[in-house]
């Protein structure tokens, strides 16, 4: 995208953003891929040295539950080491600016949290909190090993980390508040994801159903664009600071 087109992207979102009142931020893995977290899918990421059914399935977790426990604790230290960035930091001060304002992620790494966003749905649980895999008590003992997956002192089943894997449902009422924010949207934006995974990336799909409109915020093409009101190719960490810029320009002018 020339910076042309960059720029004129960028003002077709904020013209839609300055007349909406409620917003949803649904983000993906490219969200954090700025704080130096791999995406899944992008050449180099995660899935390009794994394949997820080995590792990101109850199936895998109770064939090999040490396998699937270290990787995670590898990927728990990158992400205890990461720092939000300029993107999580403007959706975090865009709530001052609307209605409502609910950041939907598929992210398991709480950096929206960290940068100070406080209504947050985490779709897909995280990565910082682990249960067991049999009775789904909490497990809050420290410290974790490395190589290891705990036993649940209560029952015996094995530790794992507090996220969805596939075939798994998605947390109920998360999904369920989700859908709600989602139907009463104005603005959608879709941030550094690729759409591929559902029920997450179906929430785009009900969000222009209802009559939002779609903003996608994505260096490449995904299989959301096709429904993308506007499409921003660029990085977040790029993109998201300068519609902050004109969010807070056009409030401001809007209460003079
Ligand atoms: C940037 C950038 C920058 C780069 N700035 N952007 C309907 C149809 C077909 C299949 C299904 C369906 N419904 C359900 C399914 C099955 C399955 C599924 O979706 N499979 C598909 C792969 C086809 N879904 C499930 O199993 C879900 N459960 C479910 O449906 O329950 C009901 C059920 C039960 C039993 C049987 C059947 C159904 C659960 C899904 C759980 C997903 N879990 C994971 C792992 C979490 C834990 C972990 O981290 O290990 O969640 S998979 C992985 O993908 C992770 C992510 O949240 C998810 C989405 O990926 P995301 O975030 O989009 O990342 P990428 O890498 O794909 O994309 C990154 C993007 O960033 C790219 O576009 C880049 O261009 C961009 N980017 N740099 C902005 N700087
Ligand atoms: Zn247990």
């Amino acid at each position: 995208m020339s910076a042309v087109d960059f720029e004129r992207s960028l003002e077709e979102a904020a013209v839609l953003l300055c007349r909406a009142r409620r917003v949803v931020a649904f983000t993906g893995a490219g969200m954090s891929a700025e704080s130096g977290i791999p995406t899944f899918r992008d050449p180099g990421g995660l899935w390009e040295q794994f394949r997820p059914e080995e590792l990101a399935t109850p199936e895998a977790f109770e064939r090999d539950p040490d396998r699937v426990w270290a990787w995670y604790q590898h990927r728990r230290r990158v992400i205890e080491q990461a720092q939000p960035h300029a993107g999580h930091r403007a959706l975090a001060a865009m709530e001052a600016y609307f209605e409502e304002f609910t950041v939907v992620t598929q992210n398991i790494d709480r950096l929206h949290h960290r940068a100070g966003s406080r209504r947050v749905l985490e779709l897909h649980g995280t990565i910082l909190e682990n249960r067991c895999h049999r009775c789904g008590r909490p497990y809050v003992e420290e410290p974790l090993p490395a190589e290891t997956a705990p036993v649940c002192p209560a029952c015996g089943g094995r530790v794992r980390p507090a996220v969805v894997w596939f075939g798994e449902l998605l947390p109920e009422s998360v999904f369920a508040a989700a859908e709600s924010a989602v139907e009463r949207c104005d603005v959608m934006l879709s941030i550094g994801t690729s759409g591929e995974v559902y029920p997450a990336a179906g929430l785009v799909w009900r969000a222009k159903s209802f009559g939002a409109a779609v903003v996608e915020i994505n260096p490449n093409p995904t299989e959301l664009s096709s429904i993308a009101d506007v499409v921003v190719r660029a990085p977040a960490a790029q993109a998201l600071p300068r519609l902050l810029e004109r969010v807070e320009q056009c409030r401001k002018g809007a209460s003079a």
